[in-house]
């Protein structure tokens, strides 16, 4: 049987990353490409209610055939598994993001949203990242892996209540020093506020700033990647903080009600 394969990115149709990608899952399914016609890193998992969404052909420039939306990544998967592709996908594929999606990240990305739309749709769904932002990056060593995987999601038959989030270093593949199945880590972010004038004398703001600081602390994806190594880390969407049921149960629940106001 053959299989359908989604890829979608939060990048954008542009994305020089497209066309190696989609060559290295050729070779397991029919490749389809739908992504968003703009760049919508950082969206999260942010959907269209309130106009239509437009969906037309285009061609990479690496020459495959594709789909982009003025959606959001969310919106293309939505596309896609409600109809737009006559086969329900059998494996989405969201990336190959530029700059990588480690530890809190991933409430940000785009990239790992379209995973989680994925999985909610009860298709296996893997985001992948490459660690750099800069120009000229290679992306056949993560292409290679996301088809690695692929492959081990097709033979396990993997149907799980989790998204594959996978980050690879922006290395030449024979200095990736391994794979190492990972838990989340921490970023700690220090971005800053600032604020500009424009040419009419209006201010108006900016936030951002210098790169991460990570505490790569042992079996987080943040270590695994600063040691060089692919790190491959299941994410749940049961956001429920399990260890604090009990604490709040106890606390003090005797609720009488809305408050009324005062009658003058
Ligand atoms: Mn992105």
């Amino acid at each position: 049987m053959k299989r359908t394969i989604l890829v979608t990115n939060d990048d954008g149709i542009e994305s020089d990353a497209l066309g190696p990608l989609a060559d290295a899952l050729a070779a397991l399914g029919d490749v389809h490409i739908i992504c968003p016609d703009r760049n919508w890193s950082g969206a999260s998992h942010s959907i269209t209610l309130f106009r239509p969404l437009r969906c037309r052909p285009t061609t990479l420039r690496s020459g495959q055939a594709a789909f982009m939306t003025d959606g959001s990544p969310t919106d293309c998967v939505r596309l896609a598994v409600l109809g737009f592709l006559k086969q329900k996908p059998d494996l989405i594929v969201s990336g190959i993001n530029r700059g990588a999606n480690l530890g809190d990240d991933i409430t940000y990305s785009g990239t790992v949203a379209a995973a989680m739309e994925g999985l909610l749709s009860n298709i296996p769904s893997i985001a992948i990242s490459v660690g750099a932002f800069g120009a000229n990056i290679d992306f056949r060593p993560a292409a290679s892996f996301a088809a690695l995987l692929a492959r081990n999601i097709f033979e396990r038959g993997f149907m799980s209540d989790a998204l594959l989030n996978v980050n690879v270093p922006a290395l030449p593949a024979d200095r990736i020093t391994g794979v190492v199945v990972t838990r989340l880590g921490k970023r700690n972010y220090r971005d800053q506020l600032v604020e500009r004038l424009d040419p009419y004398g209006n201010p108006y703001y900016w936030v951002g700033g210098p790169a991460v600081s990570e505490e790569a602390e042992a079996g987080t994806d943040v270590a695994a990647l600063r040691a060089g190594r692919i790190s491959v880390t299941p994410i749940a969407l049961d956001l429920t903080s399990h260890a604090l049921i009990e604490d709040l149960a106890s606390w003090d629940w005797a609720w009488s009600g809305p408050v009324t106001s005062s009658a003058r």
